[in-house]
């Protein structure tokens, strides 16, 4: 399989740390959808990234629906989105806040990246600076109910562990001037957690690159 994109999207982020934990090879074709848009139109009209390209040349979009393929492929007994109940619920409920955080954190660099200063839209800005507060706030009262040392659901890693991590170290890298994560010191000792684990290590890539080149 070869995956597309950069991992300091944590769109891609959460899909490559999710293939290390399920053992599951990949090409990286470490692509930015600045310079390398039109190389990634050739598999995904859409420019965007991740985009995960099957081993018989079949193509899937979209990071949840990625992450949907390689559970179906895992099997039941190692997905990592639990299968049912109120543990899925709950994980779905974490995996939102955590990927509407993502997004909110993408349109701010959106915002400052494509744009000319003079065309920048303040309101705009605070409204993705209040959104995105609002919805980390939500996720540091999660872990603050977390005992030291446990996962967000349960007695194992899930997606939503995976996906809130990658979330939280692109946004403290990314919008950390717009939006400093100083309030959720329980939330970033959870991600520091997570960002010491092998899979994640593996997968770090510091923002540092504006996303459109
Ligand atoms: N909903 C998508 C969001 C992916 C996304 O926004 N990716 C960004 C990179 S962080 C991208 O490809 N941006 C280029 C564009 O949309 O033009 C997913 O979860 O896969």
């Amino acid at each position: 399989m070869m995956l597309i994109g950069m991992f300091d999207s944590p769109f891609v982020r959460r899909v490559a740390v999710s293939m290390k934990y399920l053992k599951m090879p990949f090409e990286h074709a470490n692509w930015s959808v600045g310079k390398d848009q039109e190389r990634i139109r050739e598999f995904n009209p859409l420019g965007r990234v991740p985009t995960l390209v099957l081993d018989n040349g079949d193509i899937v979009i979209e990071s949840a629906a990625i992450l949907d393929y390689l559970d179906d492929s895992a099997g039941p007994d190692r997905a990592l989105l639990p299968a049912s109940g109120t543990a899925r619920r709950e994980a779905l409920r974490l995996i939102s806040h955590s990927i509407g955080a993502a997004e909110k954190g993408r349109d701010l660099i959106y915002e400052r990246v494509m744009r000319p200063p003079d065309k920048r839209y303040a309101p705009w800005v605070e409204r993705c600076v209040t959104q995105l507060y609002g919805t980390l706030r939500v996720l540091d009262e999660h872990c603050v109910t977390r005992p030291d040392g446990a996962w967000l659901l349960g007695d194992r890693l899930t997606q939503a562990d995976i996906t809130l991590a990658c979330v939280v170290t692109f946004i403290s890298e990314s919008v950390s001037t717009e939006a400093p994560l100083d309030a959720y010191p329980v939330l970033r000792s959870f991600v520091a957690r997570c960002e010491s684990l092998p899979e994640f290590r593996a997968t770090y890539a510091p923002w540092g690159a504006p996303v459109v080149k």
